[in-house]
């Protein structure tokens, strides 16, 4: 049998490190390919030991393609996805593109595997800030049901790719030479500052980021009971996003019970001990696969309420890892199969 696998999108930060995870959890691929825009067609990527060519992405490439995962932009997976399916080459994909599309799953492993049963051709991997707060809030939503959720970001500049952590590091040495920093991708300085503001703002003057995660957290746990606000921040942190979370819930628990229950939650490792000085913090996280959360406390400003402190690597657990777990899934299930190829080109 052989499955050959794709990366789409695969010179940039998430897509590199989905090459990385995909050799480092020995994905069975039989053969694996690289694809980006025709501005890096033939420059090399890293493949475990070995270096992969890259080739220009076009629509008439997924003939032979099992499994294609996207991390090339919204709009290259509006355009290009369809046509993998057609082509029936399943896609995971790592772009808002087709989050709310209801013809495809949403899918955070630990969470919802079970919703994968019906996919159509389209898998779409969540936003990055969705997916560790999801991680964390599935055993607790099981065991006391979550009514409301206020959580506010502290988000790295990976989140933007490659470009983002350029800005950053320019900057940087920009103020320390004494030179005005530019700003070429946000609105502002991000060096030495914090921007409460992540993608476009929308007309109720929420971001989209805080948006996806209000709508993807109800979308994932298939449950409009659950209430999400969110104010979501860009930080001068390079990898791994930090999260405040609030959670109220229908039950009581204790914050020892929460321990215990997120102790033993797949995907999730409590870091918490304020005694020893112990929680989880972004320049400590880096290249883990687990979401750490620490700072376990009661809210005793209400009757049924928990504060967490939540932390991931934002390109690992809440971009390339996810989506690998995602393919794993599909394997396992037996599910890299197209259903019916022309469900996206309707
Ligand atoms: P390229 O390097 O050729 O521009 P990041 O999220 O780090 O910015 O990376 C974005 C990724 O998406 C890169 O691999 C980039 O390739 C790829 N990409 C952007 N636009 C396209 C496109 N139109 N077709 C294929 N790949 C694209
Ligand atoms: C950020 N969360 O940190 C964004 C990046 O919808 O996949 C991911 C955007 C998305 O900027």
């Amino acid at each position: 049998d052989t499955l050959t696998v794709a990366v789409v999108g695969a010179t940039g930060a998430v897509g590199r490190e989905m090459l990385k995870t995909l050799h480092e959890r020995q994905f069975p691929a039989t053969k694996v390919r690289a694809f980006a825009s025709a501005r890096s067609a033939g420059s090399k990527v890293p493949f475990g030991e070995e270096e992969l060519t890259v080739e220009e992405l076009k629509e008439d490439v997924f003939d032979g393609i099992d499994l294609a995962i996207f991390s090339a932009g919204g709009g290259t997976s509006a355009k290009f996805a369809p046509h993998a399916a057609h082509a029936g080459c399943v896609v995971v994909d790592n772009s808002a593109a087709w989050r709310m599309d209801e013809r495809c799953p949403l899918v955070v492993p630990e969470v919802n595997p079970e919703a994968l049963e019906e996919h159509q051709g389209i898998i779409a991997n969540p936003n990055c800030s969705t997916i560790q707060m999801v991680v964390v809030l599935k055993p607790l939503h099981d065991a006391a049901h979550i009514n409301r959720v206020v959580v506010s970001t502290y988000q790295a500049v990976s989140g933007t790719g490659q470009k983002g952590i350029e800005e950053l590091e320019r900057q940087v040495r920009d103020l320390f030479n004494a030179r005005d920093p530019e700003n070429k991708v946000y609105p502002y300085r991000i060096a030495f500052n914090v921007l409460p503001h992540i993608d476009v703002f929308l007309d109720n003057d929420y971001t989209k980021e805080e948006m996806k995660m209000v709508n993807e957290t109800v979308k994932i746990f298939d449950d409009p009971s659950i209430k999400v606000t969110a104010t979501c921040a860009r930080v001068p942190v390079f990898f791994c996003h930090a999260e405040s979370v609030n959670i109220e819930t229908e039950k009581k628990i204790t914050a020892k019970e929460a321990r215990i229950m997120l102790s033993q939650a797949p995907g999730v490792k409590v870091f918490d001990n304020p005694r020893e000085l112990m929680y989880p913090m972004p320049a400590y996280c880096i290249g883990d696969d687990p979401t750490f959360v620490g700072r376990i406390r009661e809210d005793e400003s209400i009757e049924n309420g928990l504060n967490l402190w939540i932390v991931a690597d934002n390109v690992r657990k809440g971009a390339a890892l996810n989506a690998v777990q995602i393919a794993e899934e599909l394997l396992k299930r037996d599910l890299v199969r197209v259903p019916d190829k022309n469900v996206f080109m309707r």
